[in-house]
């Protein structure tokens, strides 16, 4: 009886110590912590309701949007399934609905048909914030030709790219001839489409040779934004820290002390390289998006349950 009572103590513990770790493989299903050093829980998406991505967090761009990247962005290559967003890169052979049309840029108007497909998700007009902990955890597709990346740009009306600065938390992709995470903050030069880069960038062996399996975990990326500088982590690993006194554009416009929105996206070709013999679907995997704030910190958004309907919520919280 005794040994009983004993293994059972020792079952439970071990038990509560599975709880307590993550499986790198899987999405953590356990609830995002409501207050971390400080700050507050103001806004997440844990991804763990089967379907598509709530609209109330995020729309999409469409169609063929920037830097010769060869996929068409589709909300169809969006979806939440077993707890986390999937953004998914297929090849498809498919005509061009906008060909020759000035909807699309230049470079992409003359491509008669489609090869790729992928998805771009993004809250603006939707969250916007400034300042605060950003943490994702991801597990991000390294084959030829990806480019997945979390990124933020400026919601300010009144002004373009890159005076309205932009943080990107993750991309990867070929830098040097290397495969390559990088983790960069951009700002005006007073030049139209030019911007002054703060670029980091990090071969991936780096990562894969001290784990093999590097690229079949998820990953927590994190960036700390505050009024003095902004810094970008990788699994607790700093990559790049860039002080806000650098980051004025000549104007004397201070893109990093405006609001900022989010997104994620899985982009094919381009920098990523040229994906003609990658198998695909390629895959990128986000568990989770958290946002923490202190006094510091601004958030302007819609509460989480606003504009559903009553069945929408229920179905949300009794999941
Ligand atoms: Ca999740």
């Amino acid at each position: 009886m005794k040994i009983k009572l004993i293994n059972l103590i020792i079952m439970c513990f071990a038990a509560q110590l599975g709880l307590a770790q993550t499986n790198p493989y899987k999405p953590d299903v356990r609830p995002a912590p409501q207050q971390v050093d400080g700050k507050k829980l103001v806004w997440h998406d844990e991804f763990n309701i089967p379907g598509k991505p709530k609209s109330d967090n995020w729309s999409y761009e469409e169609g063929f949007v920037r830097n010769r990247e060869l996929q068409w962005y589709q909300p169809d290559n969006a979806f939440c399934a077993d707890n986390r967003l999937v953004l998914e890169g297929r090849r498809v052979n498919k005509p061009n609905p906008q060909y020759g049309s000035d909807k699309l840029p230049d470079w992409a108007r003359h491509r008669e048909n489609i090869e790729f497909t992928s998805a771009c998700v993004i809250t603006k007009d939707k969250h916007s914030w400034k300042y605060g902990r950003f943490e994702i955890r991801a597990k991000i597709p390294t084959e030829l030709g990806s480019w997945p990346a979390i990124w933020l740009l400026g919601i300010n009306p009144q002004k373009g790219w890159p005076d309205n600065g932009e943080i990107d938390i993750m991309e990867f992709y070929i830098k040097n001839g290397s495969p390559s995470i990088l983790a960069n903050v951009a700002w005006g030069t007073g030049q139209k489409h030019v911007a002054k880069w703060d670029e980091f960038y990090q071969a991936i062996s780096f990562f894969t040779d001290k784990d093999p399996d590097w690229t079949n975990k998820y990953h927590i990326w994190r960036m700390e934004w505050t009024p003095t500088a902004i810094e970008l982590y990788l699994d607790d690993y700093l990559l790049n820290r860039t002080s806000l006194d650098e980051t004025i554009n000549p104007d004397g416009y201070r893109p990093f002390t405006e609001e900022q929105y989010l997104l994620l996206n899985l982009a094919l070709g381009s920098n990523g390289g040229d994906p003609t013999d990658t198998t695909f679907p390629l895959q990128y995997e986000i568990d989770y998006v958290r946002v923490y704030q202190d006094a510091t910190g601004t958030y302007n958004g819609k509460k989480q349950d606003e504009g559903r309907t009553n069945e929408a919520v229920k179905a949300c919280c009794t999941h």
